[in-house]
């Protein structure tokens, strides 16, 4: 297994995020993936790699360009403040310029701020998941992208949820140039922007398995009712899971889910994965057991597909490595079976 890892993932160090009008500390650490890093390389045969440099069209083919060149501006704006929204877009008006209204043109939310080094973080870790693509798509059988900051939530022209660009998106476009691709989305949280991004396709395949968002950010997607539009219709499925879901009720989800993939019948497998349905992370609201890990993850590579595993969330830093190790390892292990 190839890791790829953005070394420039130590730059971001958001303090806070805003909860409820409080700033509160920032749950998306940098020790989340050293501590996944320094798992993962353990488990023997595995190679770790730095991200290759790919064009900026790739990051534009799934992102607005006028939301790709904000941020790269945005970091002039900042210094060395981390900048949050206060006001965000109630009406379609065109082109704002004050500064205040800038921060709130592109965002959803109050947990995902902009500071001088976020464009370039941003580029690195959609850079791992492109370099991570680029390794299967030459023929590896997988391979890990360790990106930080996270994707799924970011859509075409927003961020949030800790995301800025979608990298899973960005792997999963890239790999769709050679054939059909699914993005199978396992961290707690709704995958917004990858559905939004994908919702008209039908060369890209997208399936979520999530907390409820009912009861979970990021609230306002992720029900069952959304299956996809236009020519992407039938393309998109959502598993919302109540609060508290264990690995029996899980299992039988992921495996109505993979049963959707072998249907789509697609080339290559991009995975957005989150450890926060673990029973121990901090946020998640789900039960899953460390052991499940490895579980889910030999049914996931029994689908026998070129993967591209690409990190999203997991907040318990504490757990994080053993959990990615498990992983991992499960999937490694039927890989090697199988062969
Ligand atoms: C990539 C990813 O997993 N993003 C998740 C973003 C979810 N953020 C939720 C923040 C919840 C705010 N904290 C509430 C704690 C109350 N003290
Ligand atoms: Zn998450």
């Amino acid at each position: 297994m190839i890791i790829v890892y953005p070394s420039h993932h130590l730059r971001h160090r958001p303090p806070s995020e805003i909860f409820n009008g409080v700033a509160e500390p920032h749950a998306e650490v940098p020790e989340r993936i050293e501590h996944i890093r320094d798992a993962v390389c353990a488990i023997s045969g595995v190679r770790i790699v730095l991200p290759k440099h790919f064009p900026l069209s790739w990051i534009e083919q799934v992102h607005n360009p006028n939301y790709v060149s904000y941020l790269a501006e945005a970091g002039r704006l900042a210094g060395n403040q981390y900048m949050y929204p206060s006001v965000f877009p109630y009406a379609n008006h065109g082109g704002v310029v004050n500064a205040i209204a800038k921060r709130g043109e592109f965002t959803f939310d109050m947990y995902t701020p902009v500071s001088s080094t976020t464009y370039q973080v941003a580029c690195g870790s959609a850079m791992a998941a492109l370099t991570a693509a680029s390794v299967v798509r030459r023929g590896e059988r997988v391979s890990y992208a360790l990106c930080r900051p996270p994707g799924h939530h970011a859509e075409v022209s927003r961020m949030g949820g800790y995301c800025y660009f979608n990298n899973a998106a960005v792997a999963a476009n890239y790999l769709s140039t050679r054939g059909k691709v699914t993005v199978l989305d396992i961290d707690v949280h709704h995958g917004n922007g990858t559905q939004h991004i994908f919702y008209e396709r039908s060369d890209v395949q997208v399936i979520n398995i999530h907390a409820d968002p009912k009861d979970k950010f990021p609230f306002f997607s992720g029900g069952a009712n959304e299956t996809g539009a236009g020519l992407g219709s039938m393309f998109n499925t959502n598993y919302p899971l109540s609060l508290g879901t264990a690995d029996v009720a899980y299992d039988r989800t992921l495996v109505a889910a993979l049963k959707r993939i072998r249907e789509f019948a697609p080339e290559y497998l991009v995975v957005s994965v989150g450890y926060d349905a673990h029973v121990n992370d901090p946020i998640g609201g789900l039960r899953l057991s460390t052991p499940y890990y490895r579980r889910m993850a030999s049914r996931i590579a029994a689908l026998n597909l070129p993967t591209v595993l690409v990190q999203e969330g997991g907040y318990n830093t504490a757990k994080l490595g053993l959990v990615a190790r498990t992983f991992a390892e499960g999937f490694l292990y039927r890989q090697n079976k199988l062969k």
